[in-house]
């Protein structure tokens, strides 16, 4: 532990005390405020003290993005919440346009490649510059002795790689630079290898997007093919400090598909690998496709969680609670 919970770095230090640590939220602004109820959130704050650790992902898909980012921003001012960068606001931060965030730009689209827009608040001018502003105030990653948390994945060494930075945006740009330079004398190496270069080499990158590996062979995936894997990453972590990430979803949506599940070993509600650490996306951001799809009827199998620590227990916005119980390691 380095000691710099400064509130400039990327990296910065989670308080004290008992945390709530909210998965991937993806603009579904009925399910955070059902799941900080039954936590027992009260306005923005916890009767008990507790604190909000988010994993990013706030926003893009789902129904309305900016109630989201406001939601978060009013519970981060009163001093209850942290929140750490996903893809997704990398993206944006990026200046990307990326299927689901047309919101940002004030743009209507559609998600699923037909005619109809998707029903989605969008966002006007000055919220856009503002909810860019308070993109930027957030780090990649948190920590504590007992606990860290990260969007996709905690790489120590590309931990110690950011920590220092003040401008993730700037710091992305110069690893992809240098990664750039060093394939310039590389002809050899093929497209698949590059490609693999710039998401495991650029530690801003993995942080947020998580490492990747070349498939076997290719494979489909959401109507692309692909050549890389995402690696799971989580069998090999076994950092003194549990850790809380997101962006892998743990249940599959119906007509959504994102290639291998990534967790057909593991139980539902169940710590990974060796017990020391744990996906909470449950994949929330494929709610749209509940709501447009044939097998929904009134009911979504995609959920909001959050994990209460060091209590252990899962809860979802439903007010479905799974005790992980004394999460064996190995
Ligand atoms: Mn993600």
């Amino acid at each position: 532990m380095s000691g710099s919970g400064n509130s400039q770095g990327m990296v910065r230090q989670l308080p004290d005390g008992p945390i709530d640590v909210v998965g991937d939220v993806h603009g579904e602004i009925e399910a955070l405020e059902q799941l900080l109820t039954h936590l027992g959130y009260r306005g923005n704050n916890h009767p008990q003290g507790r604190h909000l650790a988010f994993v990013g992902d706030l926003v893009d898909r789902g129904a309305d993005s900016p109630a989201v980012v406001r939601k978060v921003r009013d519970l981060i001012e009163a001093g209850t919440a942290q929140c750490i960068l996903g893809n997704h606001e990398m993206n944006i931060l990026r200046g990307l346009n990326k299927l689901g965030n047309a919101w940002i730009y004030g743009q209507q689209e559609s998600l699923d490649h037909s005619s109809t827009p998707h029903p989605q608040v969008v966002a006007t001018p000055e919220d856009a510059k503002n909810f860019i502003q308070f993109f930027k105030t957030f780090p990649l990653a948190l920590e504590r002795h007992d606990l860290c948390v990260v969007h996709a994945c905690w790489d120590s060494a590309c931990i110690e790689l950011v920590r220092q930075e003040t401008c993730v945006r700037e710091a992305f740009d110069r690893h992809m630079a240098r990664i750039d330079r060093e394939l310039e004398s590389r002809p050899e190496v093929d497209n698949i290898d590059r490609s693999l270069r710039r998401q495991n080499f650029n530690p801003v990158k993995v942080l947020t997007s998580g490492p990747e590996f070349r498939a076997n062979k290719p494979f489909e995936a959401n109507g692309k093919v692909r050549n890389n894997e995402r690696r799971r990453w989580w069998m090999e972590y076994r950092n003194e400090a549990f850790c809380v990430f997101g962006h892998y979803w743990r249940t599959l949506v119906p007509g959504l598909s994102n290639g291998r599940h990534l967790f057909d070993d593991h139980m539902a509600e169940q710590a990974l690998g060796p017990g020391y650490s744990m996906c909470i996306d449950y994949s929330v951001g494929g709610r749209w496709k509940e709501r447009i799809a044939s097998e929904y009827q009134g009911k979504f199998i995609t959920r909001l969680a959050a994990l209460r620590w060091p209590e252990k227990v899962l809860f979802y916005e439903n007010g479905q609670s799974y005790d992980l119980g004394n999460i064996p390691r190995d």
